[in-house]
């Protein structure tokens, strides 16, 4: 096995192992997860083994039973799940991270991926076009670990020579795997219930403007990224983004091209976590130095969602 996935049933993972995958056959992907996938994911019926990352134990046997090259390490908690229960967003978020980066340390692994967040920014960040280097001081247990993540990284990259890469993604739009306690989870959400013709409450004010990526852009990113030369990152964690909308904008969008459909709005507690997060970020280190440049704005995703969530809905 080349290459190991935590998370791997999680909204990112699923679609980027099924992408590795078919890049380097299904017997060099590992899929690890802490529970199967659902009935009817793209993951059911593959192969898959089960890890708690934050079993260091665990995690150690597997790196020592396979030669990972590259290790892809998804496995979270989200802001809003994080926020229900900061204990657990600390467990799992820090202590995987830390037990990830420790194993693929000591057992010599190439290249490791760590997402990161638009969390890692706070109430002192600029909220548009927020530039990549920042104030990073948020508000969220979910944003505290991401930026601890990223710092951990950094010293494993200076001080061990270990090559990792980070993303701070936005809101990710996908209609294979839902999203799993996000605060942008709404931008999944009210297509599914666009097309089923039900109302949409939405959690968060019409006008909260937050950064989106589609996920077909989201695994063009990771794959440019990690198989960028080294000499050619000028950091290791990048800002990136694909379009900056608001419900009101996706309501319109789905409006436009599917048809009327009723949404009323009732924000909770994660109006707080959003109004914390930028509007826009400026990814133009990620353009610069890697060749960034997303293919999906609000149409084109709209459109794409609203087919593919029709056809699986039939
Ligand atoms: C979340 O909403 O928690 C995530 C994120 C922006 O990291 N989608």
């Amino acid at each position: 096995m080349r290459v190991l996935v935590t998370g791997a049933f999680g909204q990112i993972g699923t679609e980027l192992t099924e992408h590795l995958r078919a890049m380097h056959g299904s017997d060099q992907v590992m899929a690890a997860d802490i529970r199967p996938p659902r009935a009817g994911s793209p993951a059911a019926g593959q192969p898959w083994v089960h890890l708690d990352v934050t079993d260091a134990r665990a995690l150690e046997s597997l790196l020592t039973e396979h030669r990972f090259e590259t290790i892809y390490h998804l496995a979270a908690i989200l802001s809003g799940k994080g926020e229900e229960n900061p204990q657990a967003a600390y467990h799992v978020n820090m202590t995987g991270t830390m037990n990830v980066l420790e194993a693929a340390r000591k057992h010599g692994v190439g290249r490791l991926f760590l997402p990161s967040s638009i969390a890692v920014f706070g109430q002192d960040s600029p909220r548009d076009m927020t530039p990549n280097e920042t104030v990073l001081r948020p508000g969220s247990m979910y944003g505290i670990t991401k930026v601890a993540g990223e710092l951990l990284l950094e010293y494993y990259v200076q001080r061990y020579g270990l090559d990792v890469r980070s993303l701070r993604f936005p809101g990710i739009i996908s209609y294979k795997t839902e999203p799993g306690g996000g605060t942008t989870d709404y931008a999944v959400d009210i297509f599914v219930h666009a097309v089923q013709g039900r109302r949409y409450r939405c959690f968060l004010t019409e006008g909260t403007r937050l950064p989106f990526m589609y996920m077909k852009d989201v695994i063009r990113a990771v794959d440019a990224l990690m198989d960028a030369p080294a000499e050619l990152l000028t950091r290791r964690c990048y800002n990136i983004s694909g379009f900056s909308a608001d419900p009101g904008d996706f309501i319109r969008e789905i409006r436009r091209v599917y048809g009327d459909f009723a949404v009323s709005f009732k924000p909770d507690f994660r109006q707080d976590i959003a109004d914390s997060w930028p509007r826009s970020v400026d990814d133009s280190p990620a353009r610069q130095d890697w060749g960034w440049h997303p293919e999906y704005d609000l149409s084109r995703v709209s459109q794409d969602m609203l087919k593919h969530v029709s056809q699986i809905l039939q």
